[in-house]
């Protein structure tokens, strides 16, 4: 249901998509909404900083910087100037603020409104049975809800929720805080993201991650991009795609949607960028239909097996598979039994498309394959990333220069903080050495995931929530449900730069703990400090703010991890928490011995541009059960709506950081004004007796019979394929049913809600 205000929607206008991206209009944006935030001076001081080598990490994705003497000097995209003006911004919310808004009033305001208040300047509480928040002194804050900790009958009752913004050493000091305390509950951002490309590559390759760095992108003579919308959600990387093209290399991209980005792309840093037609990125562009990826590849994989079979020696790297890998018997027997008339239903494409796309992968050498939410956010999502393995093993694309795979992350540091130990599942090693480290035995059962975590809450199996970084209420599933799932705890926190739902949804007594955000200073009882963190291209880097912080009262999120944990932990296990608060190194000494890859931590990350993390993988090193690489039989599958329904794909518009949108407009699709709006294929309109610019609420079906309703959206119609279509989260989060996950990785189907349109007066007859 819509519950709460959101910007008055009679401007919405929507005009063609656009077929190319960035260009001279997304500086004049970045510019517009940095200056509708704060002053010239600190607009300019924060972008001069943004991913220089001595300034901060760019709070947007993940997407790595070029080595440091290769940088632009305006290393950052149209949307990482935006998050940072966001985070800079000179708009504060203060004491006054809470006194005027109730808490339930807060609560019906849209997340832009939220959003726009700007920074939090001091802690808060909402004591229970009260209206409002009030301001309350780190010292009480922090009694509180260690008492709330120490009260509960068994430490699994308390969850400790992060959001990749967190940079490595506070992750690392909150995972050894919750588990010193006696739990596993680490339920992250990353469990809604890729959560399924860390399954199916842990079981494949070893290790969750991610093989290729940039140099590879630019030598690989072919990348494919599934499932991602570059343009919008990692701009740079069209930087990167365009210097693949320089040097010979072609882009295939697959998604249902013709993004803007992945079509033609102007470079903004470059006069011809500005002024010419730009470049063309994808040679081929197949539009499949949601949920086709994997009848795909195993097309592609069976075309290889048959190139095989008439011209034995040629196609396969017959020695890799020999050496490196195991399962291919099965793998190849099953693959042989596809057929095409499934894969062509399943993927809405021609025989003729697929073969153009085998014909370029037999022409190159170097094949790497990119991926995001278009492929983990679905059921099948973990087979569909195991099935794109298989296709790289097979011309052993693994493990040599300009090849491999490339889950592209979202949040900036969602690598980092799983490489420091967030992740409710850390294997017994980790483990081992944390409690060899520290003196103490970690909790060795799993923890709960963040849909778990929300049936605990639902349950009353968990009581106290803590949030650092993020927006849980809003980033879950099934948002009636979550919210009363929140509203049954004893209490909430959160850890936060800005204003969010999660603040006002929350339990019977509830924290605001304010803190420096990126592109703060950061200066501590040891001087001034930095943090450090990892990209998608697992690169360790030093990050340091420059701005004097928004408020004198803000702590930073290592002083408020460790105060609390002295608080709760009291000197049991010994852990000198006063220290890592005055100085980082200290912590990063610790991260060096227990962390894998971090040797000689403080040393490397002081060098220009960090280092890299080794992944074994590039060196054929395969840590599976097998110690090979792994061919896996994945069962063909194909997503299907009932007659009359569509399936839904939940994604992000041009304006808005994950749940947060910054403006109504999503320039590239063409919409702007409004966010209420589903996009519709024309042939589906007509056969559901709509038309465009109609009003309809989504319904989205679940096979308990339940039926969830987001109201009021206005169709568009748009080229998605037939059967399907789009819709803004988190808007949409209200429709994708709690119990809807991928299987294996428990990851929210965001990309794939069964879903009717329903027109308002035929409420409640169907
Ligand atoms: N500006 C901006 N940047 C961001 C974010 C943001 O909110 N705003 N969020 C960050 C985060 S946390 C993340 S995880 C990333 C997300 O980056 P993306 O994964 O690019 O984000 P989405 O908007 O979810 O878009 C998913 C894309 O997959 C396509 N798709 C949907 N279903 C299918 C399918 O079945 N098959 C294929 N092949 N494609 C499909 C959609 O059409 C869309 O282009 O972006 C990061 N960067
Ligand atoms: N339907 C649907 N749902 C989805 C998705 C989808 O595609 N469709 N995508 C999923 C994905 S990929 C992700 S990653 C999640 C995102 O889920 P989250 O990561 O939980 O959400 P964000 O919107 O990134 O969180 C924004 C909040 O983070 C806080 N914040 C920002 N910077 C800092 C900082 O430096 N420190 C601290 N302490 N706080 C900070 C601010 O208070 C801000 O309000 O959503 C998931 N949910
Ligand atoms: S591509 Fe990503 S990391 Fe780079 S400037 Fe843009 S938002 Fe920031
Ligand atoms: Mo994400």
């Amino acid at each position: 249901m819509r519950d709460f205000d959101e910007p008055d929607e009679d401007e919405l206008s929507v005009t063609a998509p656009k077929t190319w991206a960035t260009g001279a209009p997304a500086v004049v944006h970045a510019l517009k909404y940095a200056l509708g935030q704060t002053s010239p001076k600190r607009t300019a001081l924060t972008l001069l900083n943004i991913n220089q080598a001595k300034g901060f990490d760019c709070p947007g994705c993940a997407w790595p910087e070029p080595a440091p003497g290769e940088r632009h000097r305006n290393e950052y995209c149209e949307n990482g100037a935006k998050h940072i003006s966001d985070e800079a911004t000179s708009r504060r919310v203060t004491a006054d603020f809470f006194r005027q808004y109730s808490v339930d009033e807060l609560s019906r305001k849209s997340d832009y409104w939220l959003n726009q208040q700007g920074r939090l300047t001091e802690p808060m509480v909402l004591r229970e049975g009260a209206t409002h928040y009030e301001p309350v002194g780190w010292d009480e804050a922090l009694d509180l809800l260690a008492d709330e900790l120490h009260a509960l009958q068994h430490p699994d009752e308390a969850l400790f929720y992060t959001s990749g913004r967190l940079a490595n050493e506070p992750a690392f000091l909150l995972q050894l805080f919750a588990r010193a305390f006696g739990t596993n509950n680490l339920p992250d951002c990353s469990n809604m993201c890729h959560e399924s490309s860390g399954s199916a590559l842990n079981e494949t390759l070893g290790i969750g991650k991610g093989s290729v760095s940039l140099d590879d992108i630019y030598d690989a003579d072919l990348v494919f991009v599934v499932g991602q919308n570059p343009g919008t959600n990692h701009p740079r990387m069209l930087t990167a795609l365009e210097e693949t093209k320089r040097r010979g290399g072609h882009v295939v991209a697959v998604n249902p949607l013709p993004e803007a980005g992945l079509l033609r792309f102007k470079h903004p840093q470059k006069a011809r960028g500005v002024i010419g037609r730009g470049t063309q990125i994808a040679d081929e562009f197949l539009q499949i239909r949601p949920g086709g990826d994997l009848a795909l590849f195993q097309a592609l994989n069976l075309l290889l097996l048959d190139a095989e079979d008439k011209e034995p020696g040629t196609v396969l790297d017959r020695e890799f598979i020999e050496e490196h890998t195991t399962g291919y018997d099965a793998f190849a027997e099953h693959i042989r039994r596809t057929s095409w008339d499934d894969v062509l239903e399943a993927t809405g494409l021609s025989r003729d498309q697929i073969e153009r796309v085998h014909e370029r992968v037999l022409e190159s050498r170097g094949v790497i394959v990119c991926w995001a939410m278009g492929l983990t956010q679905h059921k099948h999502g973990v087979p569909t990333i195991r099935e794109v393995v298989n296709f790289l093993l097979l011309r052993g694309n693994i493990g040599r220069p300009g090849a491999g795979v490339c889950p592209v992350r979202g949040h900036s540091n969602v690598q980092g903080d799983r490489t420091m130990g967030i992740w409710e599942r850390m294997p017994q090693p980790f483990l081992d050495r944390l409690g060899r480290e520290f003196s103490f035995t970690a909790p060795t059962a799993h923890g709960l995931d963040s849909v778990d975590s929300i049936r605990a809450m639902r349950d009353g199996l968990a009581k106290v929530f803590v949030g650092v970084a993020g927006n849980f209420v809003r980033a879950t599933p099934d948002s009636d449900v979550t919210e009363q799932a929140l509203r049954n705890c004893t209490l909430t926190a959160h850890i936060s730069t800005k204003l969010n739902r999660s603040h006002a949804v929350c339990g019977r007594t509830a924290l605001i703990l304010p803190t420096l955000g990126r592109s703060d200073r950061d200066v501590q009882a040891g001087g001034e400090q930095f943090m450090t963190v990892e990209d998608s291209m697992s690169e360790v880097h030093a990050t340091r703010g420059r701005l004097a912080p928004a408020s004198p009262h803000l702590l930073s999120e290592v002083s408020i991890i460790s105060r609390l944990a002295r608080r709760v932990l009291g000197s049991e296990p010994d852990i000198p928490w006063e220290d890592f608060e005055a100085d980082y190194d200290l912590v990063r000494d610790r991260i060096s011995r227990v962390v894998e890859g971090f040797e000689d931590f403080n040393e490397r990350v002081r060098r220009p541009g960090g280092f890299r993390l080794p992944n074994p993988v590039n060196s054929r090193v395969f840590r599976t059960p097998a110690k090979k690489a792994v061919f896996t039989v994945n069962d063909f599958t194909m997503l299907q709506a009932p007659k009359g329904h569509l399936v839904l794909q939940t994604l992000r518009s041009h304006d808005q950081w994950n749940t947060i949108p910054y403006a109504m407009d999503d320039r590239y699709r063409g919409i702007k004004g409004g966010r209420r709006v589903v996009l519709v294929n024309k042939a589906d309109l007509t056969d559901l007796g709509l038309a465009d610019g109609a009003v309809v609420d989504l319904v989205s079906i679940w096979s308990d019979g339940s039926e969830r309703r987001a109201d009021d959206f206005r169709v568009v119609a748009y080229p998605t394929p037939p059967g399907s279509a789009a819709a803004y989260y988190p808007e949409t989060n209200v429709l994708v049913p709690l119990d809807s996950v991928a299987d294996i990785s428990n990851t929210p189907t965001s990309k794939s809600v069964i879903v009717r349109l329903e027109r308002p007066e035929e409420r409640g007859r169907a």
